[in-house]
């Protein structure tokens, strides 16, 4: 009789372990409970948490149009030569865009269907609790648990979601494309300090080199401590793979160095703290705005409090909120 293992957690419900066992439709329905933003989401991450944490997970950000996603689609191809299995979440950030550009990702990636190594989401996150962030981190901890080596996050579109990606993925790689100037506005943007890999996509277009020596020049110029990564500019063209199995080697290369100097393990230590800081900040904030709401309420009840906020809302707000903070520090005291 084989000897049984002690096990001081019970077996884990039959849905994790589909997704732990990679099982494709499993994942999918959890992501799109995540997309919904349904609360028993939560619970099933939670159980999967502690059987993530093994993926690379490399971020491709840039203007519209640079070719992010076609140069996704070329990086699965070499990867998959190397062996190893990719999944990509592709995110739309925006609420006004209508589900054709996220559509067309899909359709972009199409190559890899049927491919078993291979699994690409692209994703909504419009009623996700949490927003973008939230949703996408979320649905990156879904690929890893299923066993996905690789992950690729692109955001579609650019702004705002640009920065927010840094705190999603170990590794980033900026999109620029000839003529555009893309390398001054990622100066602009802060990118330049947050990227680690400098791409310049279309080098079938005239202006190629020009805009890569004005990245490096970029580069070289940021002040650099001993033993840190240097992030390289590379060429490539996404619609032929020119350049993407060089891509693909530095992003193993990066991966490789941050092993070397610990570098990864911090990453992922920052990043868990700040994902449990996000965790706690929505569902106090859950909480808390319902009561704010019947507090103002409470406070507008009365004709003198009315003058008050039609004389000064801003002084009238202060002295509301400070009463509620300090409500919040003594429970025992009285909000009025
Ligand atoms: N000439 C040329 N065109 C390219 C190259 N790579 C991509 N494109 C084209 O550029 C256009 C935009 O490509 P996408 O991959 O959708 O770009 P994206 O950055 O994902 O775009 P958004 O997700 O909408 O921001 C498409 O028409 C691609 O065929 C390239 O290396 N050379
Ligand atoms: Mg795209």
């Amino acid at each position: 009789m084989p000897e049984k293992v002690p096990d001081i957690q019970p077996d884990p419900p039959v849905e994790i372990r589909q997704i732990l066992d990679g099982d494709v439709m499993a994942g999918a329905r959890l992501i799109r409970c995540i997309e919904a933003g349904d609360p028993a989401a939560a619970q099933m991450l939670g159980k999967l948490y502690s059987h993530a944490g093994n993926a690379f997970v490399i971020g491709i950000t840039g203007p519209p149009g640079a070719g992010k996603s076609t140069l996704i689609n070329s990086l699965i191809t070499m990867f998959r030569k190397k062996q190893f299995t990719v999944g990509v979440v592709a995110v739309d950030p925006s609420s006004r865009k209508t589900g054709g550009a996220v559509l067309g990702d899909r359709v972009r990636m199409q190559a890899h269907a049927g491919d078993k190594g291979v699994f690409i989401r692209s994703m909504a996150a419009r009623g996700a609790a949490g927003g973008l962030a939230r949703a996408a981190k979320d649905t990156c901890l879904v690929l890893d648990a299923m066993g996905y080596e690789i992950i690729i996050v692109e955001p579609v579109g650019s702004g705002q979601a640009d920065l927010e990606i840094t705190t999603l993925v170990h590794s980033l790689g900026l999109v620029a494309i000839p003529g555009t100037g893309d390398g001054i506005q990622a100066v602009k943007a802060g990118l330049l300090e947050a990227a680690d890999l400098f791409i310049v996509n279309k080098t079938d277009l005239p202006g190629a080199a020009s805009e890569m020596m004005t990245l490096e020049h970029l580069v070289q110029q940021r002040s650099l401590e001993p033993d840190t990564w240097q992030p390289p500019v590379v060429g490539t063209c996404a619609r032929t793979g020119e350049g993407v199995d060089r891509l693909a080697d530095l992003f193993l290369d990066h991966r490789q160095f941050m092993k070397d100097h610990q570098v990864l393990e911090k990453i992922q230590t920052a990043q868990a703290g700040e994902y449990f800081n996000t965790l706690v900040r929505q569902m106090v904030m859950d909480r808390i705005d319902p009561w704010i709401d019947r507090q103002v309420a409470a406070f507008l009840d009365t004709a003198a409090q009315k003058a008050a906020v039609a004389a000064d809302p801003y002084q009238a707000a202060r002295k509301l909120a400070d009463r509620l903070t300090r409500f919040l520090a003594e429970p025992d005291s009285e909000v009025f």
